[in-house]
């Protein structure tokens, strides 16, 4: 469930730090480049994704070629899931992480900088604002996210 949200444009985002960038231990350069572009972290936990919710959160591509791998792949080591809130947080997620395909993601973005190919390109970011919401209720209860203000929000405005 979304907890109240003060501006229009505020939203929330699910962010999946996938077993590659734990595994090579890049999870923290992950997490602060998306805190450092003025997104709130409200939820996070560490946890092992079961083929269950795997599937479950990459039902969209189940007919695809890659699904079983991406399944394979994305429970083969824990991962640390987010919630991130912030202005047009879901666009500016996106950004940060570049294009799917490392090969084609800009230099300066986190899969452009550090991704090895499509699969292990890092970091899962919702597309949009209502899968961000259908996400985040497949990882976390309304109790686990944290309605809280931040002081440098007050100086912005
Ligand atoms: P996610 O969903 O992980 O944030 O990635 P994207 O939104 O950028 O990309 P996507 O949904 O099209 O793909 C989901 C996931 O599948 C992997 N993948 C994708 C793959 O292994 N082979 C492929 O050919 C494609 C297109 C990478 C991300």
């Amino acid at each position: 469930m979304q907890a109240k949200q003060s501006n229009p444009n505020e939203q929330r985002s699910l962010v999946l730090i996938k077993p590659d960038a734990i595994q090579r231990g890049l999870a923290g350069e992950i997490i602060s480049r998306l805190e450092r572009r003025g997104l709130k972290i409200v939820a996070m936990k560490m946890l092992q994704m079961d083929k269950t919710l795997a599937q479950r959160h990459y039902a969209i591509h189940k007919d695809k070629a890659f699904f079983n791998e991406l399944v394979n792949f994305i429970t083969s080591s824990p991962i640390i899931a987010l919630v991130f809130q912030g202005k047009d947080a879901v666009e500016i997620i996106r950004q940060t992480m570049g294009e799917t395909d490392p090969a084609k993601a800009l230099p300066g973005t986190i899969r452009g900088d550090f991704g090895l190919d499509i699969e292990h390109n890092l970091i899962h970011g919702s597309d949009s604002v209502e899968n961000a919401s259908k996400e985040i209720n497949l990882f976390f209860s309304a109790e686990e996210i944290f309605d809280y203000h931040k002081d440098i929000d007050r100086w912005a405005g």
